[in-house]
């Protein structure tokens, strides 16, 4: 199928093009991560033992013809704990309310723990479509654990500076009270973790296993991506792999959309009318519809891990595969297509975020995305769970050497964009922390 077909099948309502995602396997990705050193003068691929070329697949996923999400397969251990993690996601959001209201932290901006009918979606209607857990998988608390980088770097001195090099907060905060001060006025971003620890136990070790285990693969995919970028500009600094393995701040979220309320079951499906110009934006892909259980947008952070989404029944069993062709993962393509992303079953899907986008100048553009929801008589609920891997607080969010603030947030990309996602430019400027750039985010979306 053309671009012009999928963007004309839009316009008229008729399903949108299913999109195989790139896939790497897992040993492939390892193998390349080996062979290469980091230094650009090695291709990922001719030092492996493995035949696959992996430069070329980072390249076909995330170059400006690619969908801007890969998958890795075979990761060892995922499978089991992608289904006894999403299990757990219908079993949280169906705690009875007063459990719920207690693993609710509101000062947090409902960034740490339940969150329910807090998020607005297009035209600022509140979405109780979906029901969200949030928590760090790599650290309980992140200001202690910041503290506790800073106690080590002044007994250990100077010697160990590389350890220390990407922790940009040494040189802007003082004191430990002045970490302190900030993590107060910013809970946000700081709050620690909270846990359903007296009615769903197992919810703290699986949420950390699985989002520990994606983080790792995240690190690798990083590494990839900086090889790509570097191959393109010379002035890149290799910083998405470099953010990945030295930030704590990385926030996952584990999510349960609910069946469809009973009252809509009778409604007809809400396909678009061809004189519907509500629907459609400026190049006339129908889009506004897509996005009835999360809104169009872009994460904010570097790099996003995301699962491949379970189904359940009322009873919780898992079914096979959404019970219509329409529901799930939407992607509108760098080249304006609108297209539904197959994850497969066994692997781990990676999407660029804004963060990533503005550290490489736009070579990584991030990837505009949104869930449609289950429609029907059926009780069916949609389990997923999505890492996002971020900078820490202090982190410039500056441009690559060579690349330029049009690069960066191109006009051209901006007006394939979904109408409704918040522009880059609208939350972004030079010499901003990601920090300062997080609470902007934040402040549009609640
Ligand atoms: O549910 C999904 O598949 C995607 C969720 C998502 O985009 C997000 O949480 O930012
Ligand atoms: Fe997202």
């Amino acid at each position: 199928m053309t671009i012009e077909d999928s963007r004309r099948n839009a316009a008229i309502g008729q399903s949108p093009t299913k999109a195989d995602v790139v896939c790497i396997r897992y040993d492939d990705l390892v193998a390349a991560c080996l062979g290469d050193d980091g230094s650009g003068s090695s291709s990922s691929s001719s030092n492996s033992s493995s035949d696959v070329d992996v430069a070329h697949l980072i390249e076909c996923a995330f170059s400006s013809i690619g969908l801007g999400i890969i998958a890795i397969t075979d990761v060892p251990n995922l499978s089991d704990g992608r289904i006894r993690l999403l299990r757990l996601s219908r079993d949280l959001a169906t705690l009875p309310s007063e459990v719920l209201d207690g693993i609710t932290v509101p000062e947090s901006m409902y960034q740490v723990g339940w969150s329910h009918g807090r998020e607005k979606l297009e035209g600022d209607r509140l979405d109780y479509g979906k029901g969200s857990f949030y928590a760090n998988p790599l650290t309980e608390d992140l200001v202690e654990t910041m503290l506790g980088r800073r106690r080590r770097r002044s007994c250990e001195g100077s010697d160990v500076l590389s350890e220390w090099e990407d922790d940009e907060s040494i040189g802007i905060i003082g004191t430990d009270d002045g970490l302190r001060e900030l993590a107060s006025s910013n809970p946000a971003f700081f709050a620690p973790n909270v846990w359903p620890t007296e009615h769903l136990p197992e919810v703290e070790s699986t949420f950390r296993e699985v989002g520990g285990l994606i983080h790792e693969v995240g690190i690798m995919v990083a590494k990839c991506c900086d090889s790509y970028v570097s191959s393109l500009c010379p002035g890149y600094e290799r910083k998405l792999e470099r953010i990945l393995r030295h930030s704590k701040c990385c926030k996952a979220r584990l999510l349960h959309y609910f069946p469809p309320p009973e009252e809509e079951e009778e409604e007809e499906d809400s396909a678009p009318d061809d004189e519907d110009d509500q629907a459609n934006n400026d190049n006339g892909v129908a889009t506004d519809e897509f996005s009835d259980w999360c809104g169009w947008h872009n994460d904010h952070g570097s790099l996003t891990g995301l699962l491949p989404a379970l189904y359940l029944d009322g009873d919780g069993n898992i079914i096979d595969g959404p019970p219509d062709v329409e529901v799930g993962l939407y992607i509108k393509s760098r080249d304006g297509r609108l297209l539904k992303a197959y994850i497969p079953e066994n692997a781990v899907a990676f999407q660029v975020g804004e963060t990533a986008q503005i550290h490489t100048g736009g070579l990584l553009k991030a990837t505009p995305h949104a869930v449609r929801g289950c429609r029907g008589p059926e009780r069916v609920s949609r389990e997923t769970f999505a890492v996002f891997m971020e900078p820490e607080f202090h982190c410039a969010m500056d441009l690559p050497v060579g690349r330029t603030l049009e690069d960066t947030q191109c006009v051209e990309d901006e007006r394939l964009l979904p109408s409704s996602v918040r522009t880059l430019r609208s939350r972004w400027k030079l010499g901003m922390t990601f920090g300062d750039f997080s609470n902007a985010t934040f402040a549009a979306f609640h």
